[in-house]
């Protein structure tokens, strides 16, 4: 099941009913937090299970993050556009690091969960992804819940991670096993899948950092409008602050449309521009900037131009 396309998309902050659902092994497994546990293993000074009580007693936080799915790994530049923006709270993983105390020779984090099956060709696998010792550490939290409610089954019940600034793959549903290792680890969906080569580079990375992108959500593609002055919006995002957007509408100029700054949290940013539609046909386009310096492309990869059409009348 995999819906990308919510009927309150404008939302900031989208409703759980109408965010994707995304699952590679099938049929998700069947967890509840009476029973889950947590093991942390491998180089670690302190081995340990956690149980849901003793996370939940742990330091919490809560932020705002976009959640994007990258699209299908074996189509890395298909454009999906399968994103949400989504209020997550939960405990940052350098609390249960600091309590297993990483030994000198870990260098990478393995994060698992409870889920195994079947996926382009290999056979009963296990969800597995892998970050550097530090960006873990910094970066990912433990959630285990979602818009202010318990997470729901589909979406990683009773605990998932979730790394604000990356690509969704990287948030793994289910957890129930850490492993601190002095390698990334050889698997299906860190080193087999899950890579890409960035424009301008030669080496294929994992797929981690959000790309700059942006899609316009205040009129739906194909749809008929009001002939006049409509408000061209929607929201940008990158894994850095997005500091310009830019809207075109059919072969006229690119035009600065008004940007929200992005404030402390990863969320995305709305941008808006007033523009007198006439009647008739139109493709409307938008195109984002990150600190970074990275544009969106017109064309060619996953993160390219949104276009839509509609008809004023
Ligand atoms: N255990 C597990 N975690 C997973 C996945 C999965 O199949 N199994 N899919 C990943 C992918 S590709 C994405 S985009 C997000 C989707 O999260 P959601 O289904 O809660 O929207 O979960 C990630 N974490
Ligand atoms: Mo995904």
């Amino acid at each position: 099941m995999f819906r990308t396309d919510p009927e309150t998309p404008d939302a900031f902050r989208t409703p759980v009913e109408e965010v994707f659902i995304r699952n590679h092994l099938g049929r998700r497994p069947e967890l509840d937090a009476d029973s889950w546990s947590l093991t942390v293993e491998g180089l670690v000074e302190r081995p340990l299970r956690l149980d849901f009580q003793a996370l939940r007693g742990l330091p919490q936080t809560r932020f705002t993050a976009v959640h994007e799915c990258f699209g299908n790994p074996l189509q890395p530049t298909v454009p999906t556009r399968a994103v949400t923006n989504l209020e997550w709270e939960g405990v940052p993983l350098a609390e249960v690091l600091a309590l297993a105390g990483p030994r000198p020779e870990a260098r990478h984090v393995w994060l698992e969960g409870a889920d195994r099956g079947d996926f382009a060709g290999e056979s009963d696998v296990s969800f597995l992804k892998d970050l550097p010792l530090e960006q873990a550490r910094t970066e990912v939290v433990l959630a285990h819940r979602m818009n202010g409610e318990p997470l729901r089954p589909d979406h990683g019940h009773p605990v998932r991670a979730v790394a604000p600034r990356m690509f969704g793959t990287n948030s793994v549903k289910w957890l129930t096993r850490i492993v601190l290792a002095a390698e990334r680890p050889e698997h299906l969906f860190t080193t087999r899948l899950y890579t890409r080569v960035l424009p301008g580079e030669s080496e294929a990375r994992p797929v981690r950092e959000k790309d700059v992108s942006s899609k316009l959500l205040s009129l739906r593609d194909g749809s008929t409008v009001p002939a006049g002055v409509s408000e061209l919006a929607g929201y940008a995002w990158s894994s850095t602050e997005v500091t310009a957007v830019e809207v075109a509408v059919d072969d006229a100029d690119w035009q600065p449309a008004e940007l929200d700054g992005r404030g402390p949290d990863p969320s995305w940013q709305r941008f808006r521009l007033r523009h007198d539609l006439a009647p008739g046909a139109h493709r409307i386009r938008c195109r984002a900037t990150d600190s970074a310096g990275r544009v969106q492309p017109l064309t060619g990869d996953r993160n390219a131009v949104h276009e839509i059409a509609v008809v004023a009348v």
